[in-house]
């Protein structure tokens, strides 16, 4: 937008498959069509939480990461799948094979999601519209799944966009369009605000992105620290991040920010467990094993400190990484400080081959999968 720095205006599409999970496994059993089921929790609806919901068992209020036995209470007919994540992975790598017709500018986030710049496309079909729908239409004749795209000039604009009109969504917001779009937004859409920030801004009467342009730019870095100055230009609409190719997964982590700064050792603990439990379904996604664990820890203050710990061969269980976040935890005298976000990474991958350097990466937000 009316950003000096910004020379050519870029062309950026964000793909995101439809229902991922539930969407495969629809396809590769034909009695699971038309029906509402949730993949992962367990089959009984006892324990564990559901990873994806069928948009059938969407319309009873079924999501992702909800318990299993309250997505049977709210749809009793809901069906459990036991998740095949060795398809997904291969699904992921057919879509990013149908991306590369087109640019090799290709950004994953997830398996199902990733960002494409297409300024210079391959096929010099030139209209990122266009090459959006080719996309589509490709993923559904190669691999009977649909996927939702968004098309803009930057990433953050593309990416809500393409969670707009799902499922099988197409929307396109062009530059006259993104200014009036940002101000309609709601502050919790914003990248990188969580549910805590979202709270925080509420509480300041900020809701939408009309709200957050009244602020100038040294109020928004005094109340949220470096986020602040990104918030500051998203709300604007300026998203100058750039596409990322080879960018491959060097750390997987899960962090928390609280709604109260924990006090108590035990507490601090029940969140270790928790993050490191969503780390080791990530890797499990990933396939992936790591040797350094590392803790990040958020006072109150905002001051933060991160300290790590290397095992001898790589590992991916529950028991060690959580075990190694608590020693490193206590190894910082917790007690009696007052703690507003804990984060546990695993990096350090053993069985990958040695990578390309990443690039500067000018986005202080996006700390996990890097
Ligand atoms: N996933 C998971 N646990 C979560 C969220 C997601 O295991 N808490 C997995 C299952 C999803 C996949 O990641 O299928 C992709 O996540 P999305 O957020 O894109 O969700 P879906 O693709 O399932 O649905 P949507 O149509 O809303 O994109
Ligand atoms: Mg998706």
């Amino acid at each position: 937008m009316q950003n000096s720095t910004e020379s050519i205006r870029r062309k950026i599409i964000h793909i995101d498959m439809d229902a991922f999970y539930a969407s495969v496994e629809q396809r590769d059993n034909p009695e699971l069509r038309g029906k509402a089921i949730a993949v992962g929790g367990s089959p009984e609806g006892r324990g564990g939480v559901v990873a994806t919901a069928s948009y059938e068992a969407r319309k009873f209020g079924v999501r992702s990461a909800m318990p299993s036995k309250q997505a049977r209470q709210l749809c009793p007919e809901v069906i459990f799948v036991r998740p095949r994540f060795a398809v997904y992975k291969e699904v992921s790598q057919k879509i990013r094979e149908i991306f590369r017709r087109y640019t090799d500018l290709i950004e994953p986030l997830s398996l199902d999601e990733a960002y494409l710049d297409v300024t210079e496309d391959k096929l010099d079909i030139g209209s990122a519209i266009e090459i959006a729908k080719q996309i589509k239409q490709a993923i559904k004749d190669e691999l009977q799944l649909t996927a939702s795209a968004g098309v803009s000039i930057n990433k953050f604009v593309a990416k809500i966009a393409s969670d707009m009109n799902k499922p099988d969504g197409l929307t396109f917001i062009g530059p006259s369009g993104i200014e009036a779009f940002m101000e309609k937004l709601a502050v919790e859409k914003f990248f990188g605000v969580g549910k805590v920030t979202a709270e925080k801004m509420k509480k300041m009467g900020l809701f939408t992105g009309a709200d957050l342009k009244k602020l100038p730019e040294d109020e928004m870095i005094k109340h949220f620290g470096k986020a602040g100055r990104f918030y500051y230009q998203i709300a604007r609409g300026i998203d100058n991040r750039e596409v990322q190719p080879n960018r491959e997964t060097k750390s997987i982590g899960a962090e928390d920010t609280f709604a109260y700064d924990l006090t108590e050792i035990e507490e601090m603990n029940i969140e270790l467990d928790k993050l490191s439990q969503t780390v080791c379904n990530r890797l499990q996604v990933y396939q992936l094993k790591g040797r350094t664990i590392t803790l990040k820890i958020k006072y109150s203050d905002f001051k933060q400190i991160t300290r790590n710990y290397s095992v001898s061969e790589p590992v991916c269980d529950f028991e060690v990484i959580t075990d190694a976040a608590k020693k490193l935890l206590l190894a910082t005298n917790p007690e009696g400080k007052r703690i507003r976000l804990l984060g546990v990474t695993l990096s350090n991958f053993g069985e990958i081959a040695p990578k390309q350097k990443k690039p500067e990466h000018p986005d202080q937000l996006e700390l996990f999968e890097e």
